[in-house]
């Protein structure tokens, strides 16, 4: 079953000359109209001219996500704020966060993709969908559940956390379907084994769609087994509009609509295009949104191309599983944490010298996130109460600024680890 099949199967050809349309016309727009866009591609020494046919892409420079820190908050918007019907919100790498915008159009281009995604791993009309990813400014909740509702499911919008009424919910309701975190996931089969529920047999959970945080085809499998839950990838990041793109029900790579999005992997040290087949960091034009355009968006999600097609009779360009980032950010119950906006944190409490360490265990399925903070000797002190009192400040600034809660562990002066060459401060002790 598709949901758009004359795009989804599009002959590879067409789509080519499709996104070389696409491109063509936005590059054009951003350069014309878009002091940011303008003065990124003159100072690559690039005009729209250049744009001759879809491999002219490389000669477009590359967007960080420093670009939407330093253009924070709207400076990067290309359409009037009246314009603007909502608005996102996910980590910055320091102190100010990352906001994406979005039109009406944007909003159902959004739903189409899930739209397309969730038909193409069996989810529609017959379904019950609970929604368990965050509802608010992270684009889990409200992008899933548009997207469930357009294809006709009945969404029961649970959002995060109450795992126990989750459950009942999910029995009493006949749920069938469930998006969350494959973590969460895990984490409710074990709270359900606790209260004596069988996911088998005591609910109809048939179909779980996965993603937000990296997982394995390990974790697959014990999902599959031990749950009796069909599970499938599903992949985005804010910056793209939220989680758009999914693995078919073949399971064999995550499907890219290749009308709404340009993929390119490059080596992350080089910048250079990789072949199909090499991995390296993942790269993306988004062509169609209005409030939010992207050219050449470095994710820095690591993946690779699959040059061949699906057995599904999807055309579409495919990416393997992701495997990792080629730079430092942590997911953590979901929640993007860089360790630069923990450091960006710790700076700004006198009482803190600016060593620390950042220590991130499994615990069942959940993760938890230690931070170990070294005082100036001045701010030492043997009574206990002025101590709990500065732990308490610094989690609470944590939680403020990170969004989670963490673990405060006060260490005395010199006495954490000093490096000589790069500082090595994240212990990551999960396993996938
Ligand atoms: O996590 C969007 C999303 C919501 C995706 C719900 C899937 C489901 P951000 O908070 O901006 O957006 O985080 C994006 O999360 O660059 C990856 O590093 C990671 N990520 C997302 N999906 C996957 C996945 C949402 N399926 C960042 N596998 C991305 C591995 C994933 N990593």
């Amino acid at each position: 079953m598709y949901w758009n099949q004359s795009i989804e199967c599009m002959p590879a050809g067409e789509l080519k000359k499709l996104q070389y349309k696409s491109l063509k016309s936005l590059v054009n727009n951003l350069y014309s109209f878009n002091a940011f866009y303008h003065a990124k591609m003159k100072d690559a020494n690039v005009h729209p001219d250049d744009i001759t046919s879809l491999d002219d892409i490389t000669k477009l420079p590359f967007m960080n996500k420093s670009d939407l820190r330093d253009n924070y908050p709207t400076k990067m918007f290309t359409a009037p704020r009246k314009d603007v019907v909502r608005y996102h919100v996910s980590s910055g790498t320091t102190g100010k966060p990352t906001l994406v915008g979005y039109t009406k159009n944007d909003i159902d281009l959004w739903t189409e993709s899930l739209a397309r995604a969730l038909t193409s791993i069996g989810i529609g009309d017959g379904d019950i969908m609970q929604v368990s990813y965050g509802y608010g400014l992270f684009t889990g909740g409200l992008g899933l559940h548009y997207g469930a509702e357009k294809v006709g499911a009945t969404v029961l919008p649970a959002s995060t956390g109450s795992t126990e009424r989750q459950l009942e919910l999910m029995m009493d309701l006949d749920v069938t379907a469930i998006a969350c975190t494959p973590s969460y996931l895990v984490h409710m089969g074990d709270v359900a084994k606790k209260m004596g529920i069988d996911l088998r047999k005591d609910t109809k959970l048939r179909k779980a769609v996965l993603g937000a945080e990296p997982w394995s085809d390990n974790m697959r499998r014990h999902i599959e087994n031990e749950l009796g839950v069909q599970a499938y990838d599903i992949y985005g990041t804010s910056e793209l509009s939220g989680p758009m793109f999914t693995e078919c029900e073949e399971k064999n790579g995550i499907h890219i609509w290749g009308d709404t999005a340009i993929v390119e992997i490059i080596d992350p040290e080089t910048g250079e295009s990789l072949e199909p087949g090499q991995e390296g960091e993942l790269v993306m034009t988004v062509l169609k949104k209005e409030a939010m355009p992207m050219i050449r968006y470095r994710i820095k999600d690591l993946t690779s191309v699959i040059d061949e097609e699906c057995a599904c009779g999807r055309t579409s360009p495919r990416i393997r599983r992701i495997t990792g980032r080629s730079d430092d950010m942590l997911i953590i119950r979901g929640i993007n944490v860089f360790p630069s906006q923990v450091e960006h944190t710790l700076m700004q409490i006198p009482e803190l010298c600016g060593q620390y360490m950042i220590h991130v265990d499994r615990i069942g399925a959940l993760d938890y996130m230690t931070v170990q903070v070294e005082m100036r000797p001045e701010a030492f002190s043997d009574k206990v109460d002025d101590m709990l009192k500065l732990k308490k400040h610094i989690s609470s600034e944590l939680k403020r600024y990170l969004n989670i809660a963490v673990e405060v562990e006060l260490a005395a002066p010199n006495s954490l680890p000093r490096f000589e060459g790069k500082a090595k401060r994240v212990a990551d002790r999960r396993k996938m």
